[in-house]
């Protein structure tokens, strides 16, 4: 179904939007996925590697993928995916974005109402003390090989400040999450898999609410059965236009 169809069909008058969103809202800015072609690193598995387990056993490894991830990440930009979405929030159209990406991209470019679901790449944590710092420098980034400690507590090990699979999320950021998805009327579900837990449980959460899903992929994926409306292709091509033609249809049913 073309977009100019659905914007029609979706019939929210005053739309209450948020955005679920992955890691295929990134591969336009160069960012691996977890789970495409490129979502392996050095025959790893980010499943392996994304792990308390992984981190104790060897946590230069792990560190070694960070700083990998880190060194495409210093050199990418938002897309237009990114900026339609910080679009959507200047027409005051959405609640949010539930990202499960840490790469920052939605706040360079311009976002403000974001929740960092799964952590934020940018950042170490102190595994002992409360210290947090950035470590996103090309001195310690293109350093291989060297582990990072806190300098507050001098003794422990940073690790990346994300959430790993087996550690628990945030609690106030999905109370924030849960009361968005409780309050919206439209969910976008953007460029994810849909399989990782408990984010891949937001949109029938939603739609138990009562909002309309509409989902941007570039394939059909487990969510796409509870979504009203699938989108196939590449977000950055048709989330710009899905979104020029919401605004243009409010701002026309404004106008009269
Ligand atoms: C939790 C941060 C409970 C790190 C990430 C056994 C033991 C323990 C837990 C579990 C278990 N079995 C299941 C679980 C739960 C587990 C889970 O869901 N596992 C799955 C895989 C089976 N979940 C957890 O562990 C979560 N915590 O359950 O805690 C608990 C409670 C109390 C006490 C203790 C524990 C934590 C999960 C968070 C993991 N951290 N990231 C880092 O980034 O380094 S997850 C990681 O995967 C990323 O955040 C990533 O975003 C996320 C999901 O992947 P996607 O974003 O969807 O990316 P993917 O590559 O998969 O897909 C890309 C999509 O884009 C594809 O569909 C592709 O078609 C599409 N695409 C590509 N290009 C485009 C596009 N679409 C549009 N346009 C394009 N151009």
């Amino acid at each position: 179904m073309k977009i100019l169809e659905i914007v029609e069909k979706i019939a929210v008058e005053e739309p209450r939007i948020v955005s679920i969103v992955g890691a295929g809202i990134s591969k336009a800015s160069g960012m691996p996925t977890f789970r495409g072609e490129d979502g392996m690193w050095n025959n790893y598995s980010a499943m392996e590697l994304a792990t308390p387990q992984a981190f104790a056993k060897d946590p230069q490894l792990v560190w070694n993928w960070y700083k990998a991830r880190m060194r495409i990440l210093l050199k990418a930009k938002p897309n237009d995916a990114h900026f339609a979405l910080t679009k959507l929030e200047k027409a005051g159209l959405s609640l949010g974005i539930i990202t499960q990406n840490v790469d920052g991209l939605h706040e360079l470019a311009g976002s403000k109402k974001i929740i960092e679901i799964h952590g934020r790449i940018r950042y170490a944590r102190c595994t002992s003390c409360k210290h947090v710092q950035r470590w996103d420098k090309d001195e310690i980034v293109n350093e291989r090989d060297s582990l990072l400690y806190c300098p507050n507590c001098e003794k422990s090990l940073l690790r990346p400040d994300v959430v790993w699979f087996g550690e628990p999320l945030d609690p106030s950021k999905s109370e924030i999450a849960l009361d968005w998805l409780s309050h919206c009327n439209l969910v976008l579900v953007i460029g994810t898999s849909g399989v990782v837990y408990p984010v891949a449980s937001f949109p029938s959460f939603a739609k138990e609410n009562g909002a309309k899903i509409i989902e941007f992929n570039i394939e059909s994926t487990p969510l796409t059965p509870i979504c009203d409306f699938s989108v196939f292709g590449k977000c950055e091509e048709n989330l710009p236009l899905f979104v020029e033609e919401l605004i243009r249809k409010i701002e026309k049913s404004k106008s009269g």
